[in-house]
């Protein structure tokens, strides 16, 4: 196989046991043959480098030249042609995702930039400054779970939700416990923050919600003809919500309603200002690789870390990878029959093979999600010591789903994303559906919460704090899962759904999942403007 792209050149290193800085890749990428190249360079490193410098690289290239000048040399037809001159190799897309497809109608986004002909590598590669980057992981279950699957361990993971997301609302309304309410004169005002434990519709349309705090219940109905009606849409079984209202006038015979006024999310406050980092640095933000499917888009994946050994990709420093790294086993029925790789650790492995194409010096961090070999119920601890062993390639770092990451200022909350399947079938098309996956994402920053139903598709291993509950408000969202792309600003909060690297199962078409494969959203950390790449 010819060796021209710097993905094949790194991985012909990796499986000689070898290593490179990106710009000796670079170099080899671009020589006239690659392959003599990458077998000389290797020949003459001395027997401890691990790593192939650029200035050994150098070197043995300066050699070839001088052999090239010399009739003898055999030198193949292209003969000196500089790296410059030559075409790209293969053709690599790397065009950024115009505004057509409608999908990020509301982002701020840096969209429909002109089509960039990514061909070969530049010869000046960048030159990261390492002093200058920083990535903090808050909020990991890692190592730090607790719960045993008792009862009561359930009852303190939302007794911890509760409190901290009533919290968040006790500042904006004057609010009693219900069994004080309960003791109120009828007619009276009063406000309530509780939990969802019902949702109905009564027999002339309006809506009666029951609340729960931890004194016990009471009904609040909310007219059909209110302004805020709509916002009932948006309700999910076991949210914090706040509501302000007028008591019934038989509420001290024991049997009385809320009749409610106002409605309350906890909610990102409309002014929230994002931080941001104080150089000119990007993350791209991908997911859902789905390594040991069938349809795991090999060539795209190697398109893609192909443009990030290019000058183009040089500010990008940081690859955040949430969840799904492989396809695992026994996800969905008759999923073996799909399988490229069977066994989950060699899945592990040839994800591993495919995170060696990506330039070394890029900071990765990876979280579970699904279909990864970790515990279902969230919140997932990160991968153990045996699977992080295998893909200790790069010093990847890993963490829990979720887990918020701060990388140069800017707090990235990354969340594999199942809840969004639920989020999608139990809300109206036009608040969150499969095309539109930033618009589900808004309504969990607007729960502050990233998986608030309990009891469907979700499983929730109680802890005895509540890891999903969004304490502070994060810069940006980044989720997966849903192997759709999408994005947008809520409150200033950018949302991004990352798409996939794998190309529509016989599943997925069974129950009409059309994914977006092949792209990878680009984040600007300076200004919070993103770009999308296709590969694919
Ligand atoms: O999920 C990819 C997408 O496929 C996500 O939206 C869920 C959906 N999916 C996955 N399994 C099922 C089943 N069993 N029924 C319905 N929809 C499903 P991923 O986690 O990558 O498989
Ligand atoms: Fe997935
Ligand atoms: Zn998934």
């Amino acid at each position: 196989m010819p060796l021209e792209t710097p993905a094949r050149i790194v991985s012909e290193l990796t499986s000689r046991g070898y290593n490179a800085d990106r710009e000796a890749v670079t170099l080899l990428a671009g020589a006239d043959d690659p392959d003599a190249a990458l077998d000389a360079a290797v020949e003459r490193a001395s027997d401890d480098v691990l790593k192939l410098s650029s200035d050994h690289v150098e070197a043995v290239l300066a050699e070839f030249e001088r052999a090239d000048d010399t009739p003898t040399s055999s030198g193949n037809e292209s003969g000196n042609e500089s790296v410059t001159e030559t075409g790209s190799p293969e053709e690599t897309k790397g065009v950024p995702r115009s505004e057509e497809n409608g999908r990020n109608r509301d982002t701020d986004g840096d969209v429909g930039e002109s089509v960039t002909d990514v061909s070969r590598p530049d010869e000046s590669v960048r030159d990261p400054d390492f002093d200058a980057r920083s990535l903090e992981i808050d909020g990991d279950v890692t190592g730090e779970s607790t719960g045993t699957g008792e009862y009561e361990d359930f009852v303190s993971v939302f007794r911890d939700r509760f409190k901290r997301l009533s919290k968040q609302l006790r500042s904006r309304v004057n609010a009693r416990p219900t069994s004080a309410v309960r003791k109120m004169p009828g007619g009276g005002d009063t406000a309530i923050v509780g939990m969802v434990s019902d949702i109905r519709s009564t027999a002339s349309g309006h809506w009666l919600i029951e609340l729960e705090d931890t004194s016990g219940t009471y009904p609040c109905l909310v007219m059909k003809d209110r302004e805020f009606a709509d916002a009932v849409d948006e309700l999910l079984h076991d949210e914090v919500i706040a509501v302000e209202g007028t008591l019934s006038d038989d509420n001290d015979d024991g049997d009385g309603i809320l009749f409610v006024d106002s409605l309350y999310f906890p909610d990102v406050p409309r002014t929230y200002k994002p931080s941001t980092a104080d150089r000119h640095v990007q993350a791209a933000l991908i997911s859902d690789v789905h390594v040991g499917s069938q349809e795991f888009m090999a060539d795209a994946w190697s398109r893609f870390a192909d443009w990030l050994h290019t000058e183009e990709a040089e500010h990008v420093e940081y690859l955040l990878v949430a969840g799904d790294m492989v396809e695992g086993v026994g996800v969905y029925p008759n999923q073996d029959e799909e399988l490229d790789i069977v066994d989950i650790y060699d899945q592990y492995e040839q994800f591993s093979e495919y995170l060696k194409e990506v330039p070394g010096d890029l900071e990765i961090l990876m979280i579970p999600g699904n279909h990864d070999a970790v515990r279902l119920a969230e919140p997932q601890p990160g991968f153990d010591e045996e699977l992080r062993d295998i893909m200790s390639v790069h010093d990847a770092r890993i963490s829990g789903n979720p887990s918020t990451v701060t990388v140069e200022g800017v707090d990235i909350l990354m969340y594999h994303g199942v809840s969004l399947d639920e989020v999608i079938a139990e809300l109206p098309d036009e608040k969150a559906s499969y095309d539109d996956p930033h618009k589900a994402m808004y309504q969990l920053l607007k729960k502050r919460h990233v998986a608030p139903q309990f009891g469907g598709k979700t499983r929730l291993a109680p802890e005895e704090k509540d890891y999903l509950v969004m304490d502070s408000v994060p810069d940006v969202f980044h989720t997966g899962h849903v192997h759709k792309l999408g994005w947008g600003k809520y409150h200033n909060v950018l949302a991004v759904n990352s798409g996939c690297w794998q190309e529509q199962t016989a599943f997925q078409k069974s129950v009409n999942i059309d994914p977006d494969a092949g792209f990878a959203p680009i984040l600007d950390l300076d200004t919070l403007d993103m770009t999308v790449r296709q590969f694919s």
